[in-house]
């Protein structure tokens, strides 16, 4: 049976991924309604050959939807969630909105499907960098168990919307003036102070929280034990934003509850999870880079390593596209779940 979906901040850089996800997967869809913002009301979006007229967001927008992907920030979720709810719809929202609730599962459909089968309405898709790090480290959980991770990330603008990605461009032409470089949005919006990203690294990602971590740190550390449904795990992280425009990487340091597993035990137990592609060989040159994982649904994992002096410890390197797996291409998986069951 066809659906109809609607698609919120569908000019965003995830919207626009959501639309193509939609189509190239054939998803049963009986129309798609794009739904922005009223500055945007009335542009024309084309993919797959047809023409969608973008509408503003408004509580009646969801009368007759059956499904809604949210990607429009957080407070625009908490705004319409649950007046689409209330009209019937399955929201699957992209924000942090209600990532934490108890009651709203949040999936990454390899690891934890499961838990789809209960849920009041919204259901939610986690942080990108989370779902690239859980989706690789799945097989290893439930295969040899994991007691604790340490992850750094080297995340790419697009993972802070299209107005970052614009920025990147901007300042990418002043490389003899790089000391003088105006920023405007980077690290985040509603920051006090705002640091150029291209020629640099920022160790900032949305705000900080008293404890001293960020809030994308505390994402990536509460949502992996939600997913893993591990409360016992120790997870911590550094978030890192990088020149790069789409493609999030990250340094993991796993420590596993069994011991005297091999690199080669690792290896192949993540060749054979789905949707993880090992690329690792250190004799060619051959591992994971973002400017290579743009537009692909994999996760890609290589520098897979034992630690020297640490038994149970291994570290890798993880990388995909924050705006398909780690976005789009995830709730689109979500929805495509819902529809089976
Ligand atoms: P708009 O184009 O009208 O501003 P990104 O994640 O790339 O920054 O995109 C954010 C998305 O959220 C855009 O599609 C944007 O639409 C949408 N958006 C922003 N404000 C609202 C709002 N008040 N209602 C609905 N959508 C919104
Ligand atoms: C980033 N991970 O790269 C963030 C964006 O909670 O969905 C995703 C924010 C979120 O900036």
């Amino acid at each position: 049976e066809n659906l109809n979906v609607a698609i919120v901040g569908a000019t965003g850089a995830v919207g626009t991924k959501i639309l193509e996800k939609l189509i190239e997967r054939n998803f049963p869809v009986k129309s798609i309604k794009m739904l922005a913002s009223k500055r945007s009301a009335g542009t024309e979006i084309v993919a797959g050959g047809k023409s969608y007229v973008v509408e503003e967001t408004v509580p009646e927008s969801f009368e007759n939807v059956d499904i809604a992907f949210f990607s429009a920030g957080g407070a625009i979720s908490k705004m319409f969630a649950h007046e689409a709810v209330k009209r019937g719809a399955v929201v699957i929202d992209n924000t942090s909105a209600f990532r934490m609730d108890k009651d709203i599962p949040l999936v990454v459909p390899e690891v934890n499907a499961h838990v789809l089968q209960e849920h009041a309405g919204i259901i939610a898709n986690p942080n990108c960098s989370t779902i690239q790090m859980v989706a690789a480290l799945q097989p290893l959980k439930e295969k040899f168990g994991i007691s604790r991770i340490i992850v750094s990330t080297y995340q790419a603008v697009s993972g802070a919307g299209a107005e970052a990605i614009e920025e990147l461009e901007k300042q990418s032409g002043q490389f003899n003036d790089r000391a003088n470089i105006q920023a405007e949005l980077l690290p985040s919006a509603s920051a006090e102070r705002h640091y150029p990203i291209a020629f640099n690294a920022i160790p900032q990602i949305d705000l900080f929280d008293e404890s001293g971590f960020t809030l994308e740190e505390l994402k990536m550390m509460n949502e992996t034990k939600k997913i893993f449904g591990d409360d016992q795990m120790s997870v911590t992280a550094t978030c890192v934003r990088l020149p790069v425009v789409t493609g999030h990487s990250e340094s993991v340091y796993v420590e596993l509850e069994e011991e005297g597993i091999t690199v080669e035990e690792l290896k192949s137990a993540m060749e054979n999870a789905k949707g993880v592609i090992v690329q690792d060989d250190p004799s060619s040159q051959s591992y994971p880079m973002p400017l290579y994982a743009e537009g692909k649904d994999e996760v890609f994992v290589g520098r897979i390593r034992k630690d020297p002096q640490h038994n149970k410890g291994f570290h890798m390197w993880i990388v995909s596209d924050n705006l398909l797996k780690g976005a789009a291409l995830n709730s689109v998986q979500i929805a495509e779940q819902l529809v089976q069951s």
